[in-house]
């Protein structure tokens, strides 16, 4: 039996960060998180383009324009949902992160879903580097794995 699995080396690889500057204090520590695993992976910051777009309800358009670029072997989307008083949250959450998976299977470009998705800010805090971990270095994680084993199917 043959089993094809992508490892966790960065060497190389090209990544491109698509980040929602809304809620800036969590997500800054989400980008941290992005770029340090990349480095502890063996990859180089000069092989890393950030792209900073207003929220997270523009990551898609944006995500889509990098991946028909060519620049990029994996594109790591990462931003900050916070649920408030009202249904904006589930119009600006739900469009992420179906436009990601759109973008993700049209293009053939693997873009990791790095987007907090929370009911409160201390949920936001615990997953931007706390006690919930870091789910900038998780998603950076799955997009290494994912273009590793792309590149071998
Ligand atoms: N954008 C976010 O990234 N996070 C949020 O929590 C958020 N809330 O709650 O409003 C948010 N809104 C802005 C949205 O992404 C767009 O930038 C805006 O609607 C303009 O298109």
């Amino acid at each position: 039996m043959n089993i094809i699995e992508g490892n966790l080396t960065a060497q190389g690889l090209k990544v491109g960060l698509v980040v929602g500057r809304f809620n800036s204090f969590i997500v800054d520590s989400l980008v941290k998180g992005a770029i340090d695993t990349i480095v502890r992976h063996g990859g180089s910051e000069e092989n890393i383009e950030q792209v900073l777009v207003p929220g997270a309800f523009e990551i898609p358009i944006v995500a889509q324009k990098m991946a028909a670029s060519g620049k990029y072997d994996v594109i790591v989307a990462l931003g900050a949902v916070i649920r408030g008083g009202t249904p904006h949250f589930d119009y600006v959450a739900g469009e992420c992160v179906k436009g990601i998976g759109q973008v993700a299977l049209n293009s053939g470009i693997p873009v990791s879903f790095g987007v907090l998705t929370v009911d409160t800010i201390d949920q936001a805090i615990e997953r931007a580097g706390t006690k919930a971990g870091n789910k900038g270095e998780e998603c950076t994680l799955a997009a290494i794995e994912t273009a590793n084993v792309l590149k071998q199917i």
